[in-house]
């Protein structure tokens, strides 16, 4: 690490080492230039030909893309498919004994998963969903663990054409209700809990409470005994365990054919609102993209060992463990343990034991492993890692070096992928035998992804220019909508001053080499941890208590989550003090944690008599936001209602 500094001010070119280059997909900066072109010259005929190279079709396509109705695009449209027989069956016979998942628990017991293993538990759980009833189209909450019957949830729903809308397992029972209420799902597959850090984490006992508060359309619930406990619900839904869904039903099970833009799921996400987003995946057009950047960005092989740290709870476990790596019919690892537990060389550990060849993670976990120190990965043979990923926010250089010496050994190439919930797999991504790498840029968009950075206007902005970050042309696996409020989905993300461009809501720059600095949202959305939160949200959840009058809330950087939360609340009657304050701070965290769940829980959280407001009573959170990092106000007060707010907040008075 003595070099760290030279490296940093070099803004050294990592080029892709010729033994990568060599064995890679696309193993030159000519072969991706080849594919850029090929896009611009004949897009249509571009993603018809990824659709058919990666995705196996009951019915062929003829039409490649409609685009009639923009911006509600359709991929492939009279194209069938099932995305199981993609995940699966079309890996079998040959496929049959090679392990789909290895799963890790929490204290180390492993289990292997062969690819028919995974076959015959997805056609008994797809049974056993179609024996409660449950049809295409209807949609089915799955609050799960990071556990492979996750996995095996998420399947069967695609093999009888139900659509699944996962709902993390660190989201509380309100947020859980709410989105079993909008998507108004008939079935919950849950479990009864699990460890997590050595920790006891109760999940069945969430699912009781969200559908206490009402949850009407919730006729089943199935409950995996994963800690070995027994349903409990008071609730009028019907109550069963995961092995008395599944017995005496066969392994085999038809899968259901369905049109390419019928939706395989809808994952919520944050928004500038104070309700999350019910994002809509279709089943063609997304398989496509997941498929190919598991190809094309982590460079999949069949002698690979893939690991994803993501929880499925996120897009991210949704198209690189689930869809994505399965597809391709690869091993990959699914575990569900923390990072730090029984100590920081966890992941290390397993990495070596399970001769992970590609692995892929977080910023986050990245600069928390780092803080340990260089000893703890210098343990393991980390000698089997030939590719790293990361994914979620930003990586800091400095993070980024580390990552690559370190756990790295200077040999693996760091793929920065920039993607969205919204688009479905990655966009903006280097290739790795192909693309030079710069530490802190995701480099150049992926050829067929028209990836730019335009003003307001939706002009091109010079180079070195922030902007937007926009994509000028729909892409396979780009989202359909937003479940159940379409002009939402076209306020949102095809906003008129855009002509056609899907606004992303990051800010970015393009430098001279045309590679991509995603600079951060431009719309109230924090990043904690690598995941999104609205401000609002956190703001909505806030208020709700009853002694809460306003709240504001902003983010604050923070050298290992990225952001954090900092929330100013004004309380009905006089502003607590001392210990009343401490017990509110107390109270109001506990509360945010019931309400959305232990990830929005505010670092900070500052009483005031009022908030800071323009006079036509506008919260001034550019303010706030200095505040928070403990920076005196600067720039234009004037338009300020009430100045002597500041100096409260800041604590000076
Ligand atoms: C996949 C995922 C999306 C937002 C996105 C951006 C940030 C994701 C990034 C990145 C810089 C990267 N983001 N990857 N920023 N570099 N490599 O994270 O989806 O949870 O929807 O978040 O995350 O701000 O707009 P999602």
């Amino acid at each position: 690490m003595d070099n760290l500094e030279s490296i940093l001010s070099e803004n050294r070119v990592f080029s892709p080492s010729p033994e990568f280059s060599d064995r890679a997909r696309i193993g030159s900066r000519a072969a991706f230039d080849a594919l850029v072109a090929e896009a611009e010259r004949d897009f249509e005929g571009f993603w018809a030909r990824l659709a058919r190279e990666f995705v196996t079709w009951d019915t062929p396509f003829t039409q490649t893309l409609d685009d009639s109705n923009a911006p509600f695009f359709k991929w492939f449209a009279d194209g069938r498919l099932n995305v199981s027989v993609n995940c699966i069956d079309r890996h079998l016979p040959a496929k049959a004994d090679k392990t789909a998942i290895i799963g890790e628990s929490d204290d180390g017991t492993v289990t292997h998963i062969s690819y028919q293993e995974l076959h015959d538990r997805v056609a008994k759980f797809a049974n056993a969903l179609k024996a409660q009833g449950i049809e295409k189209g209807d949609r089915v909450v799955i609050y799960l663990p990071m556990i492979p019957d996750a996995t095996v949830a998420m399947l069967a729903c695609a093999r009888i054409g139900a659509i699944h809308s996962v709902v993390f397992g660190g989201f509380s029972a309100e947020a859980l209700r709410d989105r079993i209420n909008d998507t108004e799902a008939k079935l919950v597959i849950t479990a009864d809990g699990n460890m997590r850090g050595g920790k006891k984490v109760t999940l069945k006992g969430q699912v009781d409470k969200a559908l206490e508060h009402g949850c009407p359309s919730v006729e089943t619930v199935i409950m995996l005994e994963h800690l070995g406990g027994v349903p409990t619900g008071t609730s009028s839904a019907k109550e069963m365990t995961w092995a008395e869904a599944v017995d005496g039903q066969p392994a085999e099970c038809e899968p259901v054919m369905v049109e390419a833009e019928h939706p395989l799921f809808i994952l919520y996400t944050s928004g500038s609102t104070g309700k999350p987003k019910g994002i809509v995946h279709s089943s063609g057009g997304y398989l496509v993209n997941a498929a190919m950047t598991c190809s094309w960005v982590f460079d999949l092989n069949d002698d690979d060992v893939y690991w994803c740290t993501a929880d499925v709870g996120w897009i991210t476990g949704h198209t690189y463990v689930t869809y994505g790596p399965l597809a391709l019919g690869v091993t990959q690892v699914v575990f569900e343990g923390v990072p730090t537990y029984p100590d920081g060389g966890r992941f290390w550990d397993m990495v070596e034991r399970h001769k992970v060849s590609v692995f892929y993670t977080a910023p986050t976990a990245i600069r928390a492993l780092m803080k340990l120190g260089d000893e703890v990965p210098n343990k393991y043979d980390l000698s089997s890692l030939r590719l790293l990923g990361t994914v979620g926010e930003p990586i800091n250089p400095e993070a980024w070096v580390w990552y690559h010496q370190v756990i790295g050994g200077g040999r693996c190439p760091i793929t920065d992928t920039w993607w969205q919930t919204e688009t479905g797999a990655h966009a903006i991504a280097p290739i790795p035998g192909a693309i030079d790498l710069v530490p802190g840029s995701c480099t150049l968009p992926l050829p067929g992804i028209m990836a730019d950075v335009v003003d307001d206007h939706g002009k091109k902005v010079p180079t070195e220019s922030g902007g937007n970050l926009v994509i000028k042309r729909p892409w396979p696996s780009m989202l359909r909508t937003i479940w159940g409020d379409d002009e939402r989905f076209k306020r949102t993300y095809f906003p008129d001053n855009l002509p056609g461009y899907y606004l992303a809501g990051d800010s970015a720059r393009r430098d001279q080499d045309g590679y991509i600095w995603i600079m951060g949202r431009i719309d109230d959305v924090i990043n904690v941890s690598g995941h999104r939160l609205g401000t609002m949200e956190v703001e909505s959840a806030l208020v709700a208590h009853p002694d809460v009058a306003e709240a504001a809330v902003v983010g604050r950087p923070h050298d290992v989550k990225g952001e954090s939360i900092v929330a100013f609340v004004v309380v009905k009657g006089d502003r607590p003090q001392g210990d009343a304050a401490e017990a509110m701070v107390k109270t109001l965290r506990d509360w945010v944690t019931e309400q959305i769940g232990p990830i929005a829980k505010p670092d900070d959280i500052r009483f005031g008599d009022n908030l800071p407001k323009t006079r036509s009573g506008k919260i001034m959170r550019r303010l706030l936001r200095g505040i928070a990092k403990g920076e005196p106000p600067e720039g234009d007060t004037s338009t300020l209602e009430n100045p002597a707010i500041l100096e409260q907040l800041m604590g000076n008075d």
